[in-house]
């Protein structure tokens, strides 16, 4: 009879705190005594980034930290996430944080979220919305300076080329980080008349799919064209044109095939460190402690930072040292 008199004592205290702090508790299923509950829609698992970003997160928003994470993983679908966050809106979670696969189609679902008077955070690609106030923050790079600093190499590394021969290797179609990356791309393209485009193709962000394509690419190609710079949207796309281009005979590296990629990831510096990834432009992808930052800045009911952008920096052969590898986080 004491367990159950201690239990009942027990929840009454937890259900004071609650009332106390005023906070409403989100009905995740388990009893939540005063967590913060977050819910969160992760693009995926596509690649060494996209892990990096996962496993930043999980290690901010634990339980010791204050916080009930509801994390799910989209599967790279569109559709998954508004069904994600259409779950956490009937949850009743106070925050609402999500790493948007494509730009488009989220007006109604974040209508619904602001209807239902939970801030949402946006990390890492865009939403594109008409009304910027369903936006609460955001925290990510800047796409298009990471794709100017490839173009900036590629200017300072080619001078006045008689013809550059240049492969172009996408993202996702639709997500920030492909638009910005192309877009830096093309204006280059535009800005040097002997820049030549000898192919554009759907990599998706993976190994696998752009090992096809390439594959598929040369193949086609009779007699096998000659490559300057295979300008690739992310490391597990450079990771796959590399297989497939060394399986066609290419040497990629200094004056041999330029493989440029995107994230620096642990392995890509590695590649950069061999040579055959000639330069790999860093995108921070640890941003947990950015949106923590923004939901404690809430907590405290000040206004957070609209737009945080992680920095952006560039690694090409000679920055690659060991201390550099062992410092690495992802
Ligand atoms: C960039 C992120 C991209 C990475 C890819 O911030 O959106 O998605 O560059 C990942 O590796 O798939
Ligand atoms: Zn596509």
């Amino acid at each position: 009879m004491k367990r159950v008199w201690a239990a009942l004592l027990l929840t009454a205290a937890a259900l004071a705190l609650v009332l106390y702090s005023g906070r409403q508790p989100a009905e995740t299923g388990e009893e939540t005594e005063d967590l913060i509950v977050v819910g969160m829609s992760q693009v995926g698992a596509e690649s060494d980034w996209r892990v990096a970003n996962s496993e930043s997160m999980k290690a901010v928003f634990t339980e010791e930290n204050g916080y009930r994470l509801l994390f799910e993983d989209a599967k790279q679908k569109p559709e998954n996430q508004f069904s994600s966050i259409r779950r956490f809106i009937q949850q009743q979670v106070d925050y609402i944080v999500v790493m948007p696969v494509e730009e488009s189609g989220w007006d109604s679902v974040l209508q619904e979220a602001s209807a239902a008077g939970i801030p949402v955070i946006v990390v890492d690609r865009k939403v594109d919305v008409q009304d910027e106030t369903l936006i609460t923050a955001r925290v990510g790079a800047d796409f298009y300076a990471e794709g100017m600093e490839a173009v900036r190499w590629m200017e300072q590394t080619y001078k006045d080329p008689a013809q550059l021969n240049i492969i172009h290797i996408q993202g996702t179609h639709g997500s920030t980080a492909q638009i910005g990356r192309t877009q830096a791309l093309e204006d280059g393209l535009a800005a040097h008349e002997t820049w030549n485009l000898l192919t554009r193709m759907d990599g998706d962000f993976t190994r696998a799919k752009t090992y096809e394509a390439m594959t598929a690419y040369l193949e086609s190609c009779e007699p096998l064209p000659q490559i300057h710079v295979v300008y690739c949207e992310n490391d597990n796309e450079a990771f796959g044109a590399i297989q497939a281009l060394e399986a066609f005979g290419y040497t990629c590296g200094k004056d041999a095939v330029a493989v440029i990629s995107f994230d620096a990831t642990r392995e890509a510096l590695e590649y950069c460190r061999q040579g055959k990834i000639s330069l790999t432009v860093e995108c921070d992808p640890l941003l947990g402690p950015l949106v923590e930052e923004v939901i404690r800045d809430m907590e405290a009911g000040k206004a957070p930072e609209k737009e945080r952008h992680v920095k952006v920096r560039a690694f090409r052969q000679e920055d690659i040292t060991d201390a550099l590898l062992e410092g690495r986080q992802y």
